[in-house]
């Protein structure tokens, strides 16, 4: 039996000695380390609801929600539930199965653009089949991303990228080669002229486009009236395909994500975090034709031993049944609002800008309009860094960077909205706004 108590051995900060022995920089992801905000991270033994326990016994009402894919909460009776069942029948079989054909189905009928969709196992691999896929498809080497998106790292995307790479000044890694990099060209978000130039130039070079339609690697920030409509435009005119990165948003913003509340709909789209349930889990999709240029139908060549694993298609599918449901998505948007109001009446004149897009949410230190990663990177990121701890100090867990986004989950009640806000505001007040 393991015990869940914490002992002098488990505390946060004898872990970490530990960790920092045996694992690199003591994290096994990049912005858990609390670099951006100063101190050492806390280590947590168990997560219920909107709850996380640390292993220093503290309860702290979380809004990471391990960066998104916890949107009914943590451990779900239900998801809970489902995996006990699959994990009865077998962990893995490396052989088709029936719930990989539901979830198909399920992300077919859910996400607008999807006819065809293959599983992977982290949203990294699925933005990397992306792009493989569209240069294949086009015959075609040159990409377009957007400064300060993020796609996971992959070697052609981590090219002024956001996330970890961004708050840890890396957003060219070491480690690309120069001449895969160079075929990566970044323009600033919310900028259709910079888009309609290169189209202009090398329109012709061009194999995708890959974006986040609602950045949240930088923050978080919304695409400008028209600005998705005309990448989409510029896209068919010149023979590219366009990705949509919605990792993040969908499933979230919408059961299709942000393109059925937009009605825009790319060639391709990359997925992941929800359909996990909390199990790692991606998926990539698009028109059948154009899917099926993937092998074995195709020269397109993408695989993976634990892709489609039937423990986190069961979550994940159990994850959404729950969520259509309870009418999640309509929840989520309540919640948000009642969470927005009360942060909004706060920070009214003051140098603060909040941005809410249904459960996502970030609190910029600096004054508005924020469209792009250049507006993003003036925020005061010590004030950030400040406000972090004071929220912490108070039992909340906002995500350890300016730039990453926070997340609402259906398990943050009224109550828990209310004492947030009121825990914001004081925090506010602690650090002179
Ligand atoms: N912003 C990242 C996910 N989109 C955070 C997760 C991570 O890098 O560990």
């Amino acid at each position: 039996m393991i015990s869940l108590s914490p002992n002098i051995q488990n505390t946060s900060s004898s872990l970490w000695s530990e960790a920092l022995a045996y694992i690199p920089g003591g994290v096994n992801s990049p912005v858990r380390a609390f670099r951006a905000v100063g101190g050492n991270p806390f280590f947590v033994q168990s997560a219920h609801a909107c709850y996380l326990r640390t292993c220093d016994n503290e309860e702290l009402i979380d809004y990471v929600g391990t960066w998104g894919p916890a949107i009914l909460g943590h451990a779900p009776e239900a998801v809970l539930r489902a995996v006990v069942q699959q994990a009865k029948k077998g962990l893995s079989f490396g052989i088709p199965h029936p719930l990989e054909v539901e979830m198909a189905k399920k992300i077919s009928k859910l996400v607008p653009s999807i006819q065809k969709v293959r599983m992977v196992n982290s949203g990294t691999e699925a933005t990397m089949s992306c792009i493989r896929l569209a240069r294949g498809a086009t015959g075609r080497d040159r990409i377009i991303k957007f400064e300060g998106c993020y796609h996971g790292h992959v070697d052609s995307l981590l090219v002024k990228a956001g996330s970890g790479s961004l708050t840890f000044a890396h957003p060219d890694s070491a480690g690309v080669p120069a001449a895969l990099a160079a075929l990566t060209i970044t323009l600033p978000f919310n900028n259709l002229m910079a888009v309609e130039e290169v189209f202009k130039k090398n329109g012709s070079q061009i194999a995708c486009i890959i974006l986040e339609p609602v950045p949240a690697n930088a923050g978080l920030y919304l695409p400008a009236e028209g600005f998705l409509e005309g990448v989409q435009a510029l896209c068919q005119e010149y023979g590219a395909l366009l990705i949509f990165d919605e990792v993040m948003s969908g499933f979230r913003l919408a059961p299709g994500g942000y393109q059925e509340l937009s009605g825009i709909h790319p060639d391709l789209t990359a997925l992941g975090k929800v359909i996990g349930g909390g199990l790692p889990v991606g998926a990539f999709g698009g028109k059948a034709e154009l899917m099926d240029q993937l092998s074995p139908r195709g020269p397109v060549y993408q695989a993976g031993t634990l892709s489609g694993n039937p423990l986190a298609m069961a979550a994940g599918l159990a994850q959404l049944n729950e969520m259509e449901h309870l009418d999640g998505w309509n929840q989520l948007e309540e919640k948000g609002m009642l969470l927005e109001k009360k942060i909004l009446s706060a920070i009214d004149q003051r140098p603060l800008t909040f941005h809410r897009i249904g459960s996502m949410f970030c609190l910029y230190f600096r004054e508005g309009p924020i469209n792009n990663l250049d507006d993003a990177k003036i925020s005061d990121t010590k004030k950030f860094a400040q406000f972090f701890h004071g929220c912490l100090k108070k039992g909340l867990y906002l995500a350890p960077s300016q730039f990453e986004a926070g997340f609402i989950s259906l398990a943050h009640t009224k109550e828990v909205l209310e004492k947030t806000g009121d825990i914001i505001i004081e925090t506010l007040g602690e650090i002179g706004y």
